[in-house]
């Protein structure tokens, strides 16, 4: 009888243990369930009129427009600045760029710029248990100066936390032009290495300045150095032939890289950061693409952009990964048309308006320059909403720290995740955009852009900059296209806005003039 007894405890308790541990299991699974997979997915140059979901008619986005109108499209979302580098610093590092002096335009050449001990956003999600990858354009910068491209470039993108990268260094229009897989660069033939230098050419190799007969897209400025696949580059490059890649396939090798990418890291939750090269210059579509917007090549690559984003889904879908992952759609900077080459994009233009309702573009601190498209989507969580919460790239970092748990804080990126997942439409207060070295500052409806020397226009790609002598004033909830400037009228608001924008950026932001309210 003790016996039994003894064993019906016995089972008893294994039965209450296994529960205890099937609970247990249960949990965990459901846990690692609740970690969604995270893309972004960065367009170079796009501006806020070039897709449908904005409202462009004359160029069709039909991919991207589902997802931004099944997911929180926002209409108030900005890069913090109008060129790459700095708006990829932010978007990486949570810190606004302005506060890093080597945040601009980099060279191929230039040293890496985070530094390795500085909190990112794949490091923080790698620290809790992503997968992290980047595939795509990486410019900022790799190495600590003097990098030797035949042998492992490093730091980079692996030492800043991405556990896997395949990237171009720069742009597409800057030397090397090769990618670079986890700090080695593909396809090298070590007979045959490879030289870069910004300064000089080397000795014999053709360049675009000398050697016209050999291009296959004309320079319109800069862009006349050394020559790759028939197209003149920025900088100078040796070596490397079998490495060097063909413009046209640029689209397809990346999104066969993010495919892989995801279809490798599917079993464990994955973050990647897809970084598109369009519709940046040189604007050279694959051939399937050729002539099919109507509008030349930036219309074309446009196109094979919105169709290389669709695939991309389609992989996420065909994983059953689709209702697990969020991604986050945006570019870098606003539009330009004429950025160096003679490629049709003012001609062939016809009635598409890249910037929307915005002026300015790309370079400039006018709105279209830093105010772009931006969605979240993610099925089946996110609720179509259109958002009106001003939201900025740099908020990405603290938004999805708290999306997976971490209490990683960053000086400048504010947790706005109810925002992004559209539960709220309450973004930020405030905000400072960059332009180069200027910087403006938005508040509520209100933009506020203090007096800056230099030109007017760049002439180059016909932008203006929206350098004055004067403080701009603009109100966006009446005046969109920042027509009217209500400086003088609404000297109270002006005084006010200054006095914030100096707490946040200090008041010796402008070093080429006293800035003084009369
Ligand atoms: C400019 C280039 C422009 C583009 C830009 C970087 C000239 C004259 N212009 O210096 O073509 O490459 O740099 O663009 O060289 S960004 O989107 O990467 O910031
Ligand atoms: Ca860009």
């Amino acid at each position: 009888m003790k016996k039994l007894i003894l064993i019906c405890i016995l089972v008893a308790f294994n039965a209450c243990k296994n529960k205890g541990d099937q609970n247990e299991n249960t949990k965990t699974a459901s846990e690692e369930q609740k970690k969604p997979n995270i893309v972004v997915i960065y367009v170079d140059d796009l501006g806020y009129g070039d897709v449908g979901f904005n409202g462009a008619t004359e160029i069709k986005t039909p991919n991207l427009d589902k997802l931004a109108n099944e997911g929180v499209r926002f209409n108030n979302g900005y890069a913090t600045s109008a060129t790459c580098t700095p708006s990829r610093y932010a978007l990486l590092t949570g810190r606004y760029p302005w506060r890093e002096k080597k945040a601009k335009i980099l060279p191929g050449t230039a040293p890496l710029i985070i530094g390795t001990e500085q909190m990112t956003l794949p490091k923080m999600l790698k620290e809790k248990g992503y997968y992290t990858g980047i595939v795509g354009k990486w410019h900022l910068g790799l190495g600590s100066g003097n990098v030797n491209w035949n042998e492992r470039v490093s730091p980079g993108p692996n030492e800043v936390g991405f556990d896997y990268s395949y990237i171009m260094a720069a742009t597409q229009d800057r030397v090397p032009t090769v990618y670079i897989e986890n700090g080695d660069v593909v396809g090298l033939d070590p007979n045959d290495p490879i030289e870069v230098n910004y300064r000089k050419n080397f000795e014999g190799e053709p360049t675009g300045k000398k050697n016209p007969e050999l291009l296959k897209l004309k320079w319109h400025h800069g862009h006349n150095s050394s020559i790759v696949n028939g197209i003149p580059r920025i900088g100078y490059m040796k070596g490397g032939k079998t490495a060097l890649w063909r413009d046209e396939d640029m689209a397809d090798t990346f999104l066969k890289g993010a495919q892989e990418y995801v279809t490798k890291h599917k079993n464990k939750p994955f973050f990647l950061y897809y970084a598109m090269q369009q519709p940046h210059v040189p604007r050279t579509p694959h051939e399937r693409f050729v002539g099919k917007s109507g509008l030349g090549p930036r219309g074309d690559v446009i196109l094979e952009a919105d169709w290389c984003i669709g695939e991309f889904v389609k992989t996420l879908e065909k994983e059953g990964l689709l209702e697990n992952t969020l991604i986050v759609f945006t570019s870098d900077n606003g539009p330009v048309l004429n950025d160096g080459y003679y490629d049709d994009a003012v001609e062939k233009l016809g009635n598409h308006t890249p910037a929307g309702p915005f002026r300015g573009g790309k370079y400039s601190l006018f709105e279209a320059g830093t105010h772009v498209p931006f969605f979240t989507y993610w099925k089946g969580t996110i609720k179509p909403f259109t958002s009106d919460a001003l939201v900025s790239q740099v908020d990405v970092l603290a938004s999805l720290a708290k999306l997976v748990g971490s209490d990683v804080t960053v000086q400048d990126s504010e947790e706005l995740l109810d925002v992004f997942l559209g539960e709220n439409a309450k973004g930020r207060e405030e905000l400072i955009i960059e332009a180069t070295t200027r910087t403006a500052f938005r508040q509520g409806d209100w933009v506020m852009i203090p007096p800056y020397k230099g030109r007017k226009i760049v002439t180059s790609v016909n932008i203006e900059t929206a350098n004055s002598k004067k403080f701009q004033l603009y109100n966006l909830k009446e005046d969109i296209g920042q027509q009217n400037n209500l400086a003088e009228t609404n000297k109270e608001k002006l005084k006010e806005m200054l006095l914030s924008f100096e707490k946040i950026r200090g008041k010796d932001y402008n070093n080429t003039e006293k800035l003084k309210l009369k």
